[in-house]
């Protein structure tokens, strides 16, 4: 559709105190994948206590986009959005067999990375929260670990060397190819690549060594799209 101008996309991101700090990673999957597609969109930094009125409480998370008239939540589904809607951009997915791939990464990184990321830094999540959201923080994550938030992360040491192991199949695929999509990266690698931004943004905790090709596989991910992931300082 030459001469087609599209709408400045919208994009509903989680943010503690700093709206300059997006650091959800579904949001930061949706990020990456607008731009992948040469997409403009604005940012609509949001919190965790704003997130029910969002869009007239379209959907209990966020990630969620306004495209002109079209309102979509959910990482995953924004991105096959994206892709149906403009299919003369570059393809997140690069045909249906990959969207079905995409879709078992997801669920990789959603079961095997999230859960060490995301009980890792809970403490550093939390304390980069206004005070308002560091109390709905506190009462939906203790409810969902049991515990008392403090108590989380009291084992990432010693976890750490299990996570790493658990990220070889990764590793070793990296060894052959530079993108997890091949030669250039696909919404697969986004959907990663959101995982370690998330830790990366909230957190000084080292969730990889030097030299690990799954830490350079990340950084060349932060370098993408005139550096959208790097804009953003390491914790
Ligand atoms: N499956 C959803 C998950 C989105 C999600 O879990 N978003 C979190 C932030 S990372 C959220 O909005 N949580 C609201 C809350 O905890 O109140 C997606 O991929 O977009």
């Amino acid at each position: 559709m030459e001469g087609f101008l599209p709408m400045t996309i919208s994009l509903y991101e989680l943010v503690g105190r700093d709206p300059q700090r997006p650091f959800s990673p579904h949001c930061w999957k949706v990020a990456f994948a607008l731009a992948h597609k040469g997409l403009d969109f604005k940012s609509v930094p949001t919190t965790f206590t704003q997130v029910p009125a969002v869009e007239d409480g379209v959907s209990p998370t966020i990630p969620v986009i306004r495209d002109g008239g079209a309102v979509v939540a959910d990482s995953f589904a924004i991105a096959l959005y994206l892709e149906r809607n403009y299919p003369e951009r570059p393809s997140l997915f690069s045909g249906e067999g990959g969207e079905a791939m995409a879709r078992f990464i997801e669920r990789w990184c959603q079961l095997t990375i999230h859960p060490f990321i995301g009980a890792a830094v809970l403490m550093d999540i939390h304390d980069c929260l206004a005070p308002e959201d560091q109390a709905h923080f506190r009462t939906t994550r203790e409810a969902r670990f049991g515990k008392r938030l403090e108590e989380v992360p009291a084992q990432r040491d010693t976890g750490l060397a299990v996570f790493r192991q658990s990220l070889e199949p990764l590793r070793s695929t990296l060894g052959m190819q530079p993108f997890i999509g091949g030669r250039q990266p696909l919404f697969c690698d986004y959907i990663v690549a959101g995982a370690f931004q998330w830790a990366r943004v909230v957190s000084p905790f080292r969730l990889l060594e030097e030299g690990d090709p799954v830490a350079e596989w990340f950084e060349r991910c932060l370098s993408l799209h005139g550096g959208l992931g790097a804009r953003v300082a390491a914790a």
